[in-house]
């Protein structure tokens, strides 16, 4: 019986293992037995699921953006948080030579305090005290080529594969890393692009999100036409995460996973593999329950970079279930759709593996010979791959000096029965 003005009762249950998460385990509990009470909900599932934040740039204003802070963040280094990570494409489609990113620390409502007041994005004088907060995170290098792959061009990819053509062997633009600089974990900050002319555009004034909202790692400056793009994916966009939030849908209310589509194109020489693995943690690692000295069980990391790991990943997509998937290479200019059925809660990483198919992971020797979404996961530890939003993987099949046009491989992961929310 509940004491006397307590009138709900929550039950917690946890896992011995806080930091296990086993996809394909439900439990099924029922309360019963109550006195002088009533029970809400007498049975409920529990599905056993990684609880890590989803990895987001949040908006709060327009244009003024914060980070998540992860449960992870008081046991790793700051520098090497996942949550301030930022993978940052400057498209060549969309920008010119000298153009030029910067963050910029701003109140969560766009204003900048001058010393005596606060000054609104729309107040004179505010581009120029922006300007003295200015931090670089990227500059374009390339002149404007509208012939280059851009976010635009991967949402048509799959539907369209011809409009594609026009950026093959065109290099897409410059393609960097934050790692490194310190985006103000939960702080709001604000993003400026800067021409060669010295001409500022602040998001906090100029800014919009993409009109299509799966393209949600892409940024516009400036409202007139296609403006000037820029990707920023958090995270680097290493990983697909399963939000149960972000895909519920009345079809999969009571299950403990979700349906998806899984377009592939392809527009690179090689006839590559590819495959969906599931990792254990929002960094990419694997994790499993080894026995202590003592014979008490124990968890071991396997983190990204080395042949172990790729072999894990091969053999976890090889299950061809909640694990992951693999796939046969699609032909040139062509695009094939199949459904995927991914564990809620849980992260994906994906790979390819250029020109080659392996069939077991015992053929998978040389780390060359496998490119991964997950940057440290890769023999040259570079980024292989543009996150141009949600879901959205594009892939360059080459090393560093290819023709980086990143439209070697390219995916969408999108749900079968779209979310209500
Ligand atoms: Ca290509
Ligand atoms: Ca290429």
């Amino acid at each position: 019986m509940s004491p006397k003005g307590v009138n709900e009762l929550r039950l917690v249950l946890g896992t011995a293992m806080s930091l296990i998460n086993i996809p394909d385990k439900t439990i099924n509990f029922k309360l019963e037995n109550a006195k002088n009470a009533s029970i809400a909900d007498t049975t409920k599932d529990i599905f056993l699921y990684a609880t890590d934040d989803l990895i987001a740039l949040n908006q709060e204003a327009p244009g003024v953006f914060y980070s998540n802070k992860s449960l992870w963040d008081g046991e790793y280094i700051p520098g090497q948080s996942q949550v301030q990570q930022l993978e940052i494409l400057m498209p060549r489609a969309s920008l010119k030579a000298g153009d030029r990113l910067f963050w910029f620390d701003v109140k969560s409502d766009g204003s900048i305090n001058n010393g005596i007041k606060d000054i609104k994005p729309s107040e004179a004088g505010y581009i120029a005290l922006a300007k003295q907060r200015f931090n670089l995170l990227a500059t374009s290098s390339m002149a404007n080529d509208p012939r280059a792959f851009s976010p635009d061009k991967a949402l048509i990819a799959f539907s369209n594969p011809s409009a594609v053509l026009a950026s093959e062997g065109i290099a897409i633009g410059d393609l960097s890393s934050a790692a490194g600089t310190k985006l103000p974990n939960a702080d709001r900050f604000a993003f400026a692009l800067e021409d060669s002319k010295g001409n500022i555009s602040v998001s906090t004034k100029d800014f919009k999100i993409n009109t299509n909202p799966i393209l949600d790692n892409t940024v516009v400056f400036n409202a007139s036409g296609a403006g000037s793009q820029v990707v920023l994916a958090p995270a680097e966009g290493e990983l697909f995460v399963v939000d149960e939030l972000k895909y519920y849908a009345p079809s999969n209310a009571k299950a403990s996973t979700v349906d998806f589509n899984l377009d592939v194109a392809s527009f690179g020489s090689y006839k590559s593999g590819y495959g969906l693995f599931r990792v254990d943690n929002q960094f990419g690692d694997f994790l499993f329950i080894v026995q202590s000295a003592d014979g008490s069980p124990q968890l071991m990391a396997l983190h990204p970079g080395n042949t172990n790991y790729a072999k894990e990943a091969f053999k976890r997509s090889q299950s061809n279930g909640l694990d992951g998937i693999t796939g046969l290479p699609v032909d040139f200019a062509h695009s094939t759709r199949s459904t995927v059925r991914l564990a809620k809660g849980n992260s994906y990483g994906l790979y390819i593996t250029p020109d080659k198919v392996f069939n077991s992971p015992d053929q998978l020797n040389d780390p060359s010979e496998i490119l991964f979404s997950v940057k440290k996961a890769n023999l040259t530890q570079q980024l292989q791959q543009v996150s141009m939003g949600t879901g959205y993987f594009a892939f360059e099949d080459m090393g560093f000096a290819g023709d980086r046009d990143f439209n070697d491989m390219l995916f969408a992961i999108t749900p079968k029965d779209p979310s209500i929310i």
